[in-house]
This record gives structure tokens, C-alpha cells and sequence, in this order.
């Protein structure tokens, strides 16, 4: 009688309209074989490489075999971008069915920020991101948000309670008024014309207690230390001792606002989210693990204290844009049919410090419309280390089963529910130790994987091995803004780091045609290959860049005549691929300008970082040398800034990077002007070579076209961010010893 009342149960649930829904796009089938009619092209491009190798002895025979290793890398790389577009599919959460439905029972929800430095992330960046989701519109008591400081700082500690106290006017502020977005900062810069919002006085009063605290703040910052004063003030200042430095501390936890107290209230009178401040043990003999560390020590923080079931993660620097996306991801979670297969959520990552034409091409908007979407159609979404919602189970380490079904129902906050913050305080601490992970299958099996640059991407793939399924969700209205990187090396450091840490899962275990075989689709396995392959693919990149233009300079054609067929490929592959991809940027809402700047910044990344990237690992994987973590700077000063607005390429620094770039760009510009001044000279030259030649001088053409900016750094520009004269020397001498080189 009991089950059949279940079975009844479960028959409306079944038939209640689903949360969430997935849609295929449009004009799938079309692309499908537009994209086959490429991949014709690319093969007869093979075949003609195969069927006209120069003769024993003829020049250019070693070089054609090179050119057909680079072709054939260049077409298995385009296939693999192929299956990030095959299945392209959306999904679409419906909150309001969220709402109706299940408002009473929301589960709780851990909120995770991590930040590692207070001078490469200022205070008041972090507590902006924390603030904004502390008035989430979601109920504040299933609210906990936690701040991991790698940098063990008790400035941000310090600012981290300044801002536990403007909560309690802001988080009013912007629910009563329903402001948007809900970080302060961003709020207080967009909307300073204080005429249109009704209730004058409240706003003027807001901003200034924003404006003062962002001061007090700031001067703490400069002074580098907190006063005595404050230093009373709290308890929790009394953990920093003269012992204390950034990679030798103990555990510090701090629950600055426990969200069980009924005396935390807001001035309104509604419960505070909790808020906790943690700084996991460091010591110089253990391995911290970078962030993948930290992760994993929330985890275990997070479960003393909240234990919510659903778990965000935000870099520091991310704020919440849409104050309703905690709600939009739950709606896939709490799906009746669907939503326990899920284990996580992926938004994209996506900035508000792009430029209008997206100088560094850092807005990603082909890959976080397109092809992460595409991996999405998979089940398979790539984790992306921020921006993120997880099940708390699936990241411990739990492989997908049915019993799923149940679990975030019950109610996880309760079994805290008898201990003091002191106790609880205590036994975090013991579990953010260093000695807490020892002989345990932390960092393996349970919570972030360690031992990779990319530590999400890996984790992810871990997830959707052991069972699980991975949504990702791309709202028109962005959920959560970061910065990105400002200028050129900053954002080659940062695809460097990124790429390192992709070609090492591609050459481990971890590679998915190995670890993910028969466990998740083969479109996924390949999809995933599109990003690992990034370190590899600069080597034909190189060789496309420098062969072929000294070649060009020595008479020596490599491609086939503009008359004979054989040229009909090739120039399909190009044009169509070219053509494809304008009309696909630009569809995502990029400018023309903007996707000239992407091949450009295309060309720069696969030349320099991927490359550096491809012998680091490679010297890594021989045991050379250990895994390093770089974190990208944020702030940059007013000049630079200015530079950026304009969208004035910042070549300043002597990095080894720009010598590349700047020899490459001044070795095409020889080539072309060295075999032009040929032609002009040599009346030897006949037509035919001519027409031979004539691919080559449009391949170098266009690599001279995407380098314009670099000449002008190189040889007209004087401000700061021009090419150093050093730099200008060194690519002068390669270039021109490179053009001497006989081939
Ligand atoms: C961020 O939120 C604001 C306010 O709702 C909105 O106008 C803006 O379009 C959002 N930004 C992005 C990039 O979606
Ligand atoms: C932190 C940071 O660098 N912010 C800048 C992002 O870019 C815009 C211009 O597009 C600047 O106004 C911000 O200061």
C-alpha cells in the first residue's frame, strides 16, 4: 500500500513539466555537410602532398615532407574541432517551474572563492565578488560562502570582515530594490547618476558607506599592516603572530558570520549567509598543491560547517552578474527525470574588461558559445575551474548510481546544527592541515585531481568517467564576470599556463582516448583532444610561419600552381575555413575587426606560448623539472590601462616572446620584400615559377597583414608599450641570419 502510494507520487512527478530542456540547433544537418565537403579538400590536399614528392636530389625534398607532416597535424587538429561543433546542442533551465515547485525544499548551497594574493588580487576585487554572492536571491540561511586565502593574509581577512559588516546594508540595498548587478563596485560605476533611482537618501547613504570602506580598506593596504586598534577588534587578528608568513602558517578558520545565529540579521531583519575565512595550513616541507589544494580543503572545511549538497565555485575576481544563478543551475540539478545524473554545471568564463574589438581575443566567444556547447551535447562539459556548480558527492570521489535520486532533499545543515562556532572552528582547522591529506586518496580519487597545471579539466574528466553527466549552460545574460587579462604578455603567460598543463593530460593517463575509452562518447574523447592538442599544433604552425616564406625568398615553390587543379583545394580549405569562421565569430557578437584580432592573437599564442608550452612539458615529462603555477596580475597602471582602451598592443617587456614574434613578422617581411626585389632584377624568372610562387606570396602576405601592429611597435611607435630596441635588435639578426640559411 506504502509503494503503490510512491509509485503514484512518482507518476505526477514524471509527468510535471521537466526544469530544464535541451534543444538541438539549427541547421545541424547543413553544417554537417558543409564540414564534410572540408574534410574532402583536406584529404586530396594529403593526397597531393603523397603523389608530387620532389625527386632524390631535386631541392625541396626535405622540406615537402615537412610540409606534409604539418598538413596532416593541421587536418587530424581540424577534426577534432569538427566534433566540438557535430553535436551542438543548448540547454535551457525554466526557474520559475524551480520556484513553484520546490521553493520550500531548496538544498544548501556552499559558495567557494579562492584567491592567492593580496597584492595580485586587491581585497576589495575579492570581497566585491563575495558580496555579490551573499545577496544572491536565493534564502540566505542555505547560503555559506567561503573565502580561501592562499596568501594567508590577514589584510584580507581584515577586508573580509569590513565587508561582513556592509552586508548588512547592502545585501537590503539590493533586494528591496532589486538592483542588479550586486557588486557593489560594478553597481556604484555603471550607475552614477543617482536621479533615477526613487529613494535618493538610501542610495546616497549606500554608496558613501561603500565608498568609505573601500578607503579604510585601501589604506590598510598601503599601510601593508592592521593597526592595533582594529586589531582588537576581532579575535580572529590574534592567529597572525610574528610566525606567520605566507608559506608557514597554521590552519586559520574564522566563521565571521554563522548563519545559524538569529542575531545575524541584516538591517531589515532577515538572516545573514554564513561566512567563513580560511587560510589551510602551509609548511615549507609539504606540497600545497596550488589551487586544487585549496579546493579540497574547502571541500572538507565546508563539510564541517555548512555541508550544503551543491557546491559554486568563483575565482576571486568573478562577480555575480545575474543574482539568479544559483536558481538557473538548481533547475538541473532538481530535475524530476534527469537532474541526477548531473554532477555539474559549467557557465562560461566571461569578462567585463573586453574591448570593443577584442584586442587579446580573451572574450572566447566562439568557444563559449560554440564549442563548449558542443561538449556539452556530450554530456561532457569541460570544468572549467570557475563558474561552476557541483554536487558535493560527485566531486567527493562518488561514482554515479541510481540512489542518486534522493539525496539533495535531505536536509545535510541539520548535523552541525548542536556544535559552538568554536568547536566547529576547531575541527576545520583539522581538517585544512597539511597532514590531514597524508595517506588518503585526497588529491587522487577524492576532490580535485592534483598534479596538473589544469587541475579542473582534469577533475572534470575524472567526474564523467565515474558515471556522471556534465551540463554546460550559456545564458544570454552572463552569470559571472571576471577580469581578463590586459595586456599581450600577461595573456601569452596565461595560454602558456593553461597549454602546459593540457598537453600533460594528453601524455598521461589521463589522456581520453585511454581513461575516458567506452566512458564517455567518442565525440566527447575527441572534443577533448581539441584543447589538449593546443602545445603540439604550434610546431606545423612554426613551420607554416618560417618555411614556406624562405622558401618564397629562395624560389622554391612548395604548393601547387594557381593554374592546376591540385590548387582547388587548397584554396577551398582556406576560403571556406576563413569565411566559416568570420561568419561564426561575428555570429557570436564579435566585430570584423574583432576576428582579424583573434587570427592574429591565433598566430602569436601558437608561435610563443604553445610552443614554450610544448617544451616544457616535454622536459617536465623527462623529469627535468617540477610543476609551477603562475598567477596572471589583474591590475596594470593608468598608462598601460590607456593603451589597452585604445587597443594599442602592449609589447613593453624584453620577454622572450615578443623576440619570437617580432623575428617571425620581420622574417615574412624579408621574404616578401627580398622575392618581390627578385622578380623585379631576375628576368630570368619565368612565369611559370612565377605562378608556382604564387601561393607562398599570399600565405606570406597574410602573415605580414596579421603583423602590422608588430612592425609599427618595432619601428614607428615611441611610447612605453613599443617593442624594446633590444628586442628589435635580436629579431633584426635572426631574421636576416634566417634568410641566409640555404635551403
Ligand atoms: C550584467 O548585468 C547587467 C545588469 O543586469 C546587464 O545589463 C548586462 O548586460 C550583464 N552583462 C553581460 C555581459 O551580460
Ligand atoms: C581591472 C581592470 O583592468 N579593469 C579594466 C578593464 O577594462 C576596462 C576598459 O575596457 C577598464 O575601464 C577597467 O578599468
Amino acid at each position: 500500500m506504502g509503494t503503490q502510494g510512491t509509485v503514484r507520487e512518482d507518476q505526477v512527478v514524471m509527468e510535471a513539466d521537466p526544469l530544464f530542456e535541451r534543444r538541438q540547433a539549427k541547421g545541424r544537418a547543413a553544417y554537417r555537410v558543409f564540414a564534410s565537403t572540408v574534410f574532402v579538400g583536406i584529404c586530396l590536399i594529403w593526397i597531393y602532398r603523397v603523389s608530387y614528392i620532389p625527386r632524390v636530389g631535386e631541392r625541396g625534398r626535405w622540406v615537402w615532407f615537412g610540409m606534409f607532416m604539418a598538413e596532416l597535424c593541421f587536418g587530424f587538429f581540424w577534426v577534432f574541432t569538427q566534433s566540438l561543433r557535430w553535436n551542438f546542442t543548448r540547454s535551457y533551465p525554466f526557474k520559475h517551474r524551480l520556484s513553484q515547485r520546490h521553493e520550500e525544499k531548496l538544498p544548501g548551497v556552499d559558495i567557494f572563492v579562492c584567491t592567492a594574493d593580496p597584492v595580485i588580487e586587491p581585497p576589495t576585487l575579492v570581497i566585491n565578488t563575495i558580496l555579490s554572492v551573499m545577496s544572491c536571491n536565493y534564502p540566505t540561511e542555505k547560503l555559506a560562502v567561503y573565502l580561501s586565502d592562499d596568501g594567508g593574509s590577514d589584510l584580507t581577512f581584515y577586508a573580509l570582515l569590513e565587508a561582513s559588516h556592509f552586508a548588512k546594508y547592502w545585501i537590503p540595498f539590493c533586494k528591496t530594490n532589486n538592483i542588479e548587478p550586486r557588486s557593489p563596485e560594478t553597481y556604484f560605476a555603471h550607475n552614477s547618476n543617482e536621479q533615477q533611482f526613487t529613494n535618493y537618501q538610501e542610495w546616497s547613504d549606500v554608496k558613501n558607506l561603500y565608498e568609505e570602506m573601500k578607503e579604510r580598506i585601501e589604506s590598510t593596504m598601503e599601510r601593508g599592516s592592521i593597526s592595533k586598534e582594529i586589531r582588537d577588534k576581532h579575535k580572529g587578528f590574534s592567529e597572525w603572530n610574528q610566525n606567520v608568513t605566507k608559506n608557514d602558517h597554521q590552519p586559520i578558520v574564522q566563521i565571521v558570520i554563522d548563519g545559524r545565529d538569529e542575531t545575524a540579521v541584516d538591517n531589515n531583519g532577515y538572516r545573514l549567509p554564513t561566512l567563513v575565512y580560511m587560510a589551510r595550513e602551509k609548511r615549507p616541507q609539504y606540497s600545497h598543491h596550488f589551487k586544487a589544494g585549496a579546493m579540497n580543503a574547502l571541500i572538507r572545511v565546508s563539510s564541517e560547517i555548512s555541508n550544503g549538497p551543491i557546491i559554486l565555485n568563483l575565482d576571486c575576481d568573478m562577480y555575480v552578474n545575474d543574482s539568479d544563478a544559483i536558481r538557473d543551475a538548481l533547475c538541473f540539478f532538481m530535475d524530476e527525470k534527469k537532474g541526477h545524473e548531473i554532477a555539474y554545471v559549467q557557465h562560461p568564463q566571461t569578462f567585463n574588461n573586453i574591448t570593443k574589438n577584442d584586442l587579446y581575443a580573451n572574450s572566447y566567444s566562439v568557444a563559449n558559445k560554440v564549442e563548449l556547447a558542443g561538449m556539452g551535447g556530450y554530456g561532457s562539459a569541460l570544468y572549467c575551474g570557475t563558474g561552476c556548480f557541483h554536487r558535493t558527492e560527485s566531486l567527493c570521489g562518488n561514482s554515479y548510481s541510481e540512489d542518486n535520486k534522493l539525496r539533495l532533499d535531505t536536509n545535510y545543515t541539520k548535523k552541525n546544527d548542536k556544535k559552538t562556532v568554536n568547536e566547529l572552528e576547531e575541527a576545520a582547522k583539522i581538517v585544512s592541515s597539511c597532514s590531514y591529506e597524508k595517506d588518503t586518496l585526497w588529491g587522487k580519487e577524492i576532490g580535485l585531481v592534483y598534479g596538473c597545471a589544469v587541475e579542473d579539466i582534469v577533475t572534470g574528466l575524472t567526474i564523467q568517467c565515474r558515471g556522471w553527466k556534465s551540463v554546460y549552460y550559456c545564458p544570454n545574460k552572463e552569470a559571472f564576470l571576471g577580469v581578463a587579462p590586459n595586456t599581450l604578455e600577461v595573456a601569452l603567460i596565461q595560454h602558456k599556463r593553461w597549454c602546459e598543463g593540457l598537453f600533460q593530460i594528453f601524455l598521461t593517463k589521463y589522456c581520453p582516448f585511454i581513461y575516458g575509452h567506452a566512458k564517455i562518447k567518442l565525440g566527447a574523447q575527441l572534443g577533448y583532444c581539441a584543447y589538449l592538442t593546443w602545445a603540439p599544433i604550434s610546431l606545423p604552425t612554426l613551420y607554416y610561419v618560417i618555411v614556406p616564406p624562405l622558401c618564397l625568398l629562395h624560389g622554391i615553390p612548395l604548393f601547387p600552381q594557381v593554374s592546376s587543379k591540385w590548387f582547388l583545394p587548397y584554396a577551398y580549405v582556406f576560403i571556406s575555413k576563413t569565411v566559416y569562421s568570420m561568419v561564426e565569430t561575428s555570429a557570436c557578437g564579435s566585430t570584423i575587426k574583432g576576428w582579424w584580432n583573434l587570427q592574429r592573437m591565433w598566430v602569436f599564442r601558437r608561435t610563443t606560448s604553445y610552443f614554450f608550452a610544448f617544451i616544457d612539458t616535454i622536459i617536465k615529462q623527462v623529469g627535468l623539472s617540477q610543476t609551477t603555477f603562475a598567477i596572471t596580475p589583474k591590475m596594470v597602471t593608468d598608462d598601460v590601462l590607456k593603451r589597452y582602451k585604445q587597443e594599442v598592443i602592449e609589447f613593453g617587456s624584453s620577454n622572450t616572446m615578443f623576440t619570437i614574434i617580432a623575428t617571425l613578422a620581420v622574417l615574412n617581411l624579408f621574404s616578401f620584400v627580398g622575392a618581390m626585389a627578385k622578380r623585379v632584377t631576375d628576368l630570368e624568372m619565368d612565369f611559370k615559377t612565377l605562378e608556382m610562387l604564387m601561393p607562398q606570396v599570399i600565405l606570406c602576405g597574410f602573415v605580414i597583414m596579421v603583423n602590422l601592429p608588430v612592425y609599427r611597435a618595432l619601428f614607428f611607435r615611441n611610447d612605453k608599450g613599443c617593442m624594446p630596441h633590444g628586442v628589435m635588435f635580436k629579431s633584426l639578426v635572426l631574421a636576416s641570419l634566417a634568410c641566409l640559411v640555404p635551403i
